[in-house]
């Protein structure tokens, strides 16, 4: 027997047909994989590169209850009926070609489920061809990166109310679990769950370039260095701001460059990635009418710190304040916290009036306390006030949007002053502060009776005849004026 053969045959404890198919051994698959297998689960896998299923099967997969395959036939024939196939490779054409090839080897009740980041209208295009074709689709949101995988993500299932049925017990054991309960619940139908996922993933976006601009302020303005900026977001995870992303920035800012010695924050290139779901929240609140400035300003960040080629060069000739601050230094750091809370609360109040208004327009009854709920461990938005969200929600089942919540609501009154304070300061040095500052206009547009958008529709009317109603007539019927 050949050494890879003998590799497959090695972990197979008995013959007996797994309890659960996965294919694609990445970061996630690898790890999803663990996690089952330590809840009990037996697991068959498939890899497109046959070599990393050998190395995971001989390394962190060894001795445990998981069998490798080298063919999607064989790998589908050893699983316990109804087959319950986990797909978590690359989001897009790959899940769809995948798609394919199972449907040569499944059966009516078999359950295929895509746990990547795919778009939710692929999902819901994938939920349709699967109830013409007969087996069963889910399209789970799974946030927590590498380490949740592995300990427990929080999960957003969407799709096939059967299929959820059928793999509730195993989702909600392998799921992180909050005050003793799984962070996962069923979203909706088609593609629900991984609109949920999306919609963590743009707050994730704008939630991740506050902490930057908040750095970026301390930094520029009081000049702190790696190891002041360590303590002061070590002090500011004890307090409302406790939360996972305000933990690793803490520990990034205490971690060394082993080349250099330097804190390995000042020697990472300022150009910042994106794989596209900070983008698709944007794009979709664009498509439905609801405003999200502060998730596309972080995108649109993003896009910005890319350039920075571009940036470097415009920087020998474009010139702007020099930073100046001559004020008190501690003042400064607990006005920022503070501004960091209320832009933060303002960014979150966004994405949930988004998913709000998504589950009207896509008809899925979005339970939006529970999905507070579920993102309160596991996930990489995890964070303290969550709970805030989570019970705004549940004593207002018909909240509008939560900065009318009376938390929210005495918080922001509460921290607006800092909030504006830094906001200037930082416009006044000439540091960029888009999300902070969107987060501010959405607040002061949102709590604002009368906006300036009657010369707008002014300007409409002038150009283009478009019509405007009256604040003298309650109808919605549009009127006319002669300029000239
Ligand atoms: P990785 O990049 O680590 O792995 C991607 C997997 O997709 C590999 O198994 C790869 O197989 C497979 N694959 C690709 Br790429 N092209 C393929 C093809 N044409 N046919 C078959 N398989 C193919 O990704 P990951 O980080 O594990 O993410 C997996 C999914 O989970 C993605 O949708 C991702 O967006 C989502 N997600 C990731 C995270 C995270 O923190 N990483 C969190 C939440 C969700 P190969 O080994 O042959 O290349």
């Amino acid at each position: 027997m050949d050494d890879e053969k003998k590799i497959f045959k090695d972990n197979v404890k008995t013959m007996e047909k797994k309890d659960i198919g996965l294919i694609g051994l990445g970061v996630m698959g690898q790890n999803l994989t663990l996690n089952m297998e330590r809840n009990g689960y037996s697991l068959a896998v498939y890899n497109r590169t046959k070599s990393k299923t050998m190395a995971f099967l001989r390394g962190v997969g060894k001795g445990k209850a998981i069998i490798g395959y080298n063919n999607i036939e064989e790998f589908c024939k050893n699983l316990k009926p109804p087959r319950k196939i986990f797909l978590m490779v690359k989001a897009g054409n790959v899940v769809d070609h995948i798609i394919t090839e199972l449907e040569k080897y499944i059966d009516s009740a078999d359950i295929v489920i895509d746990g990547g980041n795919s778009y939710f209208m692929d999902t819901q295009r994938r939920c349709v061809d699967s109830e013409k074709k007969n087996y069963h689709f889910l399209g789970i949101g799974i946030s927590g990166g590498e380490e949740g995988a592995l300990r427990g993500p929080s999960i957003m299932p969407g799709g096939s109310e059967e299929a959820w049925e059928n793999t509730k017990e195993i989702l909600l054991k392998i799921a992180a679990k909050a005050d003793n309960q799984p962070c996962c619940s069923y979203m909706g139908s088609n593609g629900a769950g991984h609109y949920v996922k999306m919609v963590h993933n743009g707050i994730e976006y704008a939630d991740m370039q506050l902490i930057a601009e908040a750095y970026f302020i301390l930094k520029n303005v009081l000049k702190l260095d790696a190891t002041e900026l360590a303590r002061i977001f070590s002090e500011w995870q004890k307090g409302e701001l406790n939360s996972y992303l305000i933990q690793i920035t803490g520990e990034i800012f205490a971690s060394t460059d082993s080349e250099t010695g330097q804190p390995i924050v000042d020697m990472i290139l300022d150009s910042a990635s994106q794989k596209g779901t900070g983008k698709w929240t944007s794009q979709n609140a664009l498509e439905i009418g609801v405003p999200v400035p502060s998730i596309s300003e972080a995108v649109h960040a993003r896009f910005l710190s890319a350039i920075k080629n571009e940036r470097v060069e415009a920087s020998h000739l474009l010139s702007g304040p020099e930073s100046h601050y001559s004020g008190d230094k501690n003042l400064l750091i607990d006005a920022t916290q503070k501004a960091l809370y209320a832009a933060k609360l303002c960014s979150y109040a966004q994405g949930f009036s988004l998913l709000e208004i998504a589950s009207i327009k896509y008809n899925w009854n979005l339970d939006l306390g529970k999905i507070a709920e579920i993102w309160r461990e596991g996930c990489i938005i995890r964070a303290k006030f969550l709970n805030r969200i989570m019970t705004a929600f549940h004593e207002n089942h018909v909240l509008k949007n939560l900065l009318l919540d009376p938390y929210f609501t005495k918080t922001l009154e509460s921290n607006q002053k800092d909030w504006r304070f830094v906001v200037t300061l930082a416009i006044n040095n000439g540091i960029p502060i888009p999300a902070f500052s969107s987060a501010l206009a959405y607040f002061d547009g949102y709590r604002s009776a009368k906006l300036p958008a009657n010369l707008i529709q002014a300007q409409r009317e002038y150009f283009g005849a478009h019509g405007f109603k009256r604040v003298d007539k309650k109808n919605n019927q549009l009127f006319h004026h002669h300029f000239q």
